[in-house]
């Protein structure tokens, strides 16, 4: 028995020196099994019980038993201490200084362009309109014929075209857009919209014409509509885009989709009508083209004319931002001079 208990401490001894010299999870869990695992060292002292006189098997079995607990015991406190140290050292590797000064991200801007169309977008989605969208690659029939330019009309040579064939082109403006909408509505229902987008045309590119610009087309369609809607429309935007106090006033123009058809002048933001170079001395802003939807149109889009009535207008977004802000060339929104786009920066 003498010898089973020396055995016994001897594994103690042995077996609390081997879990204290372990550095990882991993040596510990192979210390654990040497020891404690069902083949380990205890296990194998248990198997001796046999050649013990009856009387000491109890004596034996706790002793075996609480060195078992003993190590059992040295095992967890290890692994604990195993793991904060793992812990502690992640926490020091990932320690945040916050007195680092912070990371610089640079911010874009919104192009000036998309500031503008939003800013009209905004107020007219507050008065009802709705915004649409139509395809940049357009049918002849769309862009010309069913706004009342048929072929070889002399009119069609106000907007040299970009033809992809015969009957397919770049749209010029945005126009065909009211006939898209006229035409999904069978007829019967009142318009309200406005289509922002790109336009194409074969103009030689210098400081006030681009082959590639923007337009925002508004179409009001509906039983009552009238030329003093258009004004009120009109006035609203000219307020919005140039500020408030700001005045129109109507010129006949023409268009062959709009009878009558206007140019529109706002009164001069800079100088507020008394002359100055903006405004050419002359105290106005020629800033759109507008009027009231020829019958024509009406009838070739299915609205019945004697009925309803209707009023448009398109603006050149691109002039419209020159203006405003004193830009003199058209090109600038189109280079990608960073100092240029910059200077739009809301803050
Ligand atoms: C039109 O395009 C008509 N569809 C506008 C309209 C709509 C009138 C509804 C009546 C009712 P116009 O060709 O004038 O009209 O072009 C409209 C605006 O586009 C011009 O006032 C100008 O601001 C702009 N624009 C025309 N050509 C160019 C160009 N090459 N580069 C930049 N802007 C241009």
């Amino acid at each position: 028995m003498m010898d089973v208990k020396q055995q016994l401490e001897q594994v103690k001894q042995e077996a609390t020196k081997a879990v204290a010299g372990v550095t990882t999870l991993v040596e510990l869990a192979d210390v654990k099994a040497k020891y404690l695992g069902r083949k380990g060292t205890l296990n194998g002292l248990m198997r001796l019980m046999k050649d013990i006189p009856d009387a000491e098997k109890p004596a034996f079995g706790k002793a075996v038993n609480d060195v078992k607990q003993f190590v059992s015991g040295k095992v967890e406190e290890t692994r604990h201490a195993i793991e904060q140290a793992i812990i502690d050292a992640k926490l020091a590797k990932e320690r945040i200084d916050v007195t680092l000064p912070g990371k610089q991200f640079t911010v874009g801007t919104r192009h000036i362009m998309t500031q503008i169309v939003e800013e009209i977008e905004d107020l007219l989605i507050g008065m009802g309109y709705q915004v649409m969208e139509g395809p940049e690659v357009e049918t002849d029939e769309n862009n010309f014929e069913k706004l009342n330019l048929p072929k070889d009309h002399p009119a069609r040579d106000m907007q040299d075209t970009f033809y992809i064939t015969e009957d397919t082109l770049l749209r010029t403006h945005t126009s065909p857009v009211q006939v898209r909408t006229m035409l999904a509505n069978g007829g019967n229902k009142p318009i309200k919209i406005i289509c922002p987008g790109k336009v194409y045309r074969r103009d030689d590119d210098d400081a006030t014409h681009s082959h590639q610009f923007m337009q925002i087309e508004g179409l009001v369609v509906d039983e009552t509509t009238s030329m003093a809607d258009l004004k009120g429309t009109l006035l609203a935007i000219a307020n919005q885009v140039f500020g408030e106090g700001r005045d129109i006033r109507l010129r006949p123009s023409f268009f062959p989709f709009t009878e009558p058809s206007v140019e529109v002048d706002v009164s001069c933001h800079n100088c507020n009508g008394s002359g100055c170079n903006i405004c050419k001395g002359t105290g106005w802003i020629e800033i759109l083209g507008a009027g009231m939807v020829h019958n024509n149109v009406l009838e070739a889009s299915g609205y019945d004319s004697t009925k309803y009535r209707g009023f448009a207008f398109g603006i050149g977004v691109e002039r419209l931002a020159m203006l405003k802000y004193g830009i003199n060339d058209i090109r600038d929104f189109y280079t990608n001079d960073m100092r240029f786009n910059r200077q739009f920066r809301k803050r």
